[in-house]
């Protein structure tokens, strides 16, 4: 049998380098899509370079790597930044899955190719959502993955292409940059903790999220193009929590591992610049369909994530 060969836009971001070992694991030959300086996880990689609204660079990757899966993780991913740059954002992260899908249908239709897609499109819809409830998005980066999403819908039914859209919810790990809420603050505690910082600086502390475990969440991509056919699937933990509680565990987790104790509110502090626009108040999936279907289970769960997110940037050793 011929051997697999996947294409990964975003390869140099988190789940970009998740996936690629994965992959990798998996016996694929791996191909990587991001802009030049674009690092990946393994050597074994092969980088195309160029930018994601470039769609002549997009084609042609896809030209050169000739793949049997493409995942389209690259975007704008930042729901914040997507205030500051609109039209950015929507070139980033709603136009190249169109590209690829064309390239597609056109050239290999045989291709299979997983659109990230995301729960910020559910927006201000109640808690729980599944893949049945509507999207209400609050953010140009939130409206740039509904278009991606329900372009996805339309070339599969319109023209049989195995596409699907993963509505992943928030998924973290010790590789998360930190302009993400969570390793902002797994990375903050530990300084604090450390003595190199004084104070955490946050916005909205209310918002709750249903946090996973990003290397979990890329086997659940790595599944739904395994299945016999097409479809879309929330990929959550079921479990929300706020950012403040978040913190708070944060601060116990630095408690158990240095033995130190922080009054939090006298290191936690509230600034209106890291507020957004408009906010997504809550978020949790019910992932029974992927249960279900791909016999996908979360393995780390909230308390988890935060102990080892803290733990890593505390530099790994539990110091008592
Ligand atoms: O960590 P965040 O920036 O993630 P957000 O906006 O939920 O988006 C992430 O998850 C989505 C899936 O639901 C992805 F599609 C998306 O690409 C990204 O990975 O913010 C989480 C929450 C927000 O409510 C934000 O307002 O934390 C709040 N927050 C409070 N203080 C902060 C901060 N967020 C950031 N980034 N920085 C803060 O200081």
């Amino acid at each position: 049998m011929a051997q697999l060969r996947a294409l990964v836009t975003g390869i140099g971001g988190q789940d970009g380098s998740y996936l690629a070992e994965f992959l990798l694991e998996k016996g694929y030959e791996v191909h990587g899509f991001g802009r030049r300086g674009t690092k990946p996880i393994d050597d074994r990689v092969t980088m195309h370079f160029g930018d994601l609204v470039d769609p002549a660079a997009l084609c042609g990757a896809i030209a050169e790597s000739q793949p049997s899966e493409i995942y389209n993780l690259g975007a704008e991913s930042h729901v914040g930044d997507s205030f500051k740059q609109p039209a950015y954002t929507w070139r980033a992260t709603a136009e190249p899955v169109l590209t690829i899908l064309e390239y597609v249908r056109w050239n290999m239709p045989k291709c299979r190719v997983y659109q990230a897609s995301s729960s910020e499109m559910f927006g201000v819809m109640p808690a729980p959502q599944d893949e049945h409830t509507a999207f209400l998005p609050q953010s140009p980066y939130a409206v740039a993955k509904c278009a991606a999403h329900q372009t996805v819908q339309i070339y599969r039914k319109a023209y049989g292409v195995f596409a699907v859209g993963g509505i992943l919810f928030n998924h973290e790990s010790e590789r998360r940059p930190n302009r993400f809420v969570t390793r902002k603050i797994s990375q903050s505690v530990a300084r604090i903790a450390l003595g190199l910082q004084e104070a955490l600086v946050l916005g909205n502390l209310e918002a709750r999220r249903d946090w996973g475990y990003s290397p979990d969440f890329v086997r659940a991509m790595w599944l739904m193009l395994q299945q016999d056919d097409p479809l879309d699937y929330v990929v959550a933990t079921g479990e929300t929590h706020s950012v403040g509680e978040f913190v708070a565990l944060a601060f116990h987790y630095v408690e158990e591992f240095t033995g130190k104790r922080f009054d939090i509110n006298e290191r936690v502090r509230v600034d209106a610049s890291f507020k957004r626009p408009a906010e997504v108040p809550d978020l949790c999936g019910d992932a029974s369909r992927a249960e279900q279907k791909l016999g996908w289970v979360p393995t780390v769960r909230f308390a988890d994530l935060v102990r080892r997110m803290v733990k890593h940037d505390l530099g790994g050793s539990e110091q008592r």
